[in-house]
């Protein structure tokens, strides 16, 4: 089964493991956020990147879902002692390195794409990760404060201010002459069928969709969707502000409408928003917290087996995915990939 999954950092990456449990011998292509990318110290970064690359990699520090595990910041203390700023962004050693190779491969040419591609081809994520778009986007917020109406990178208003001032705007600088990347539209209309990961549906998913073409080309596919809001607050992160910042409300009904019955088919809710409904669209109400890679797996096998089901009321439904209820026959799904030994 040829899956598609467009992805942002820390909630894309987790379900994306249980995704992988779920269906291993699917082939899944991931399309990643490149909007929360900044320069720093005259490096590229990009963090949704490598956040899903680290998790599926095994290289992922699990308490923080960013970042290096078994990380030093000796680099970061030495550039502080010399003053260089910013100081509230923490690149640790092991992570810098993927940093260097980045901007060195950008600095010979290279597209986005082709980096991301070489630097996977170590961590092995076991899917194919490719960025939204090789030309250069950066999601910026306009904020006002003692300094006046200003925009700042998202990762400033994220990370130094952790969005304690209100964002007036959220606008993806760029985007207007940004092209999917090469893969982008291709792997979308080979898609058997589409997910969308509990990721913030502002920064994260709506990002990649401001792409010239991708929600045209996922209109045309089953999509299904998992909701980032559980009861009225996000499962994760400060998805709640970024909705606040567009006029929407922070729950499971207004981030279905914000997509719109024209880009989904199906929506997982959590048990506490069963009530959710949109003509045209398929609700679904289950757990939806993912304590560790099998609840992962298993709100994944409910994506995945509503997408079969709904896409089978096309007139070229899928087939099932091995592991699917309908693949054995028996209707349990069958066990999957070795669970590593630390949790999500
Ligand atoms: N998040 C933080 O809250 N503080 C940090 O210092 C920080 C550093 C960082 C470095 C590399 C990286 O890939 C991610 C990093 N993040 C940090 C997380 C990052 O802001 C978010 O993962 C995404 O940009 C939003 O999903």
């Amino acid at each position: 089964m040829r899956i598609v999954s467009l992805a942002g950092g820390i909630g894309g990456a987790r379900f994306l493991r249980g995704l992988l449990t779920a269906a291993p011998d699917s082939e899944i292509t991931v399309i990643g956020n490149t909007g929360d990318d900044i320069n720093l110290y005259g490096l590229r970064v990009c963090p949704d990147l490598d956040t899903v690359m680290y998790t599926l990699g095994g290289g992922i520090d699990e308490e923080q879902g960013w970042g290096r595990r078994f990380e030093s910041h000796v680099v970061k203390e030495e550039l502080a002692a010399y003053g260089v700023e910013p100081q509230w962004f923490g690149l640790g050693d092991r992570d810098f390195a993927t940093h260097i190779v980045r901007t060195q491969m950008l600095d010979a040419g290279y597209p986005l794409s082709a980096v991301t591609e070489a630097l996977c081809a170590r961590w092995q994520p076991g899917v194919r990760l490719i960025p939204m778009s090789d030309d250069r986007t950066e999601t910026h917020v306009v904020i006002s404060d003692e300094r006046g109406r200003r925009a700042i990178h998202f990762q400033e208003w994220w990370v130094r201010l952790r969005a304690s001032v209100p964002a007036e705007q959220i606008i993806l600088v760029g985007a207007d002459d940004a092209s999917p990347a090469p893969g982008v539209l291709e792997s979308i209309a080979a898609a058997d069928a589409v997910i969308l990961p509990p990721s913030n549906p502002v920064v994260s998913i709506g990002t990649i969709l401001q792409i010239k073409g991708v929600r045209e080309a996922l209109g045309g596919k089953t999509v299904v969707g998992v909701s980032p809001i559980v009861g009225g607050a996000p499962v994760r992160g400060m998805a709640d502000a970024c909705l606040t910042a567009i006029g929407v409300e922070t729950t499971a009904q207004a981030v279905l409408e914000l997509y719109g019955s024209s880009l989904v088919d199906g929506w997982l809710v959590a048990e506490e928003d069963a009530g959710v409904a949109l003509d045209g669209v398929d609700v679904e109400a289950r757990p939806l917290i993912m304590h560790d890679i099998e609840s992962a797996a298993a709100i994944a096998r409910a994506a995945l087996d509503m997408a079969v089901r709904l896409a089978g009321r096309r007139a070229d439904p899928p087939a099932p995915y091995a592991g699917s209820p309908a693949a054995n026959g028996s209707g349990v799904p069958t066990r999957t990939r070795e669970t590593p030994e630390e949790g999500v």
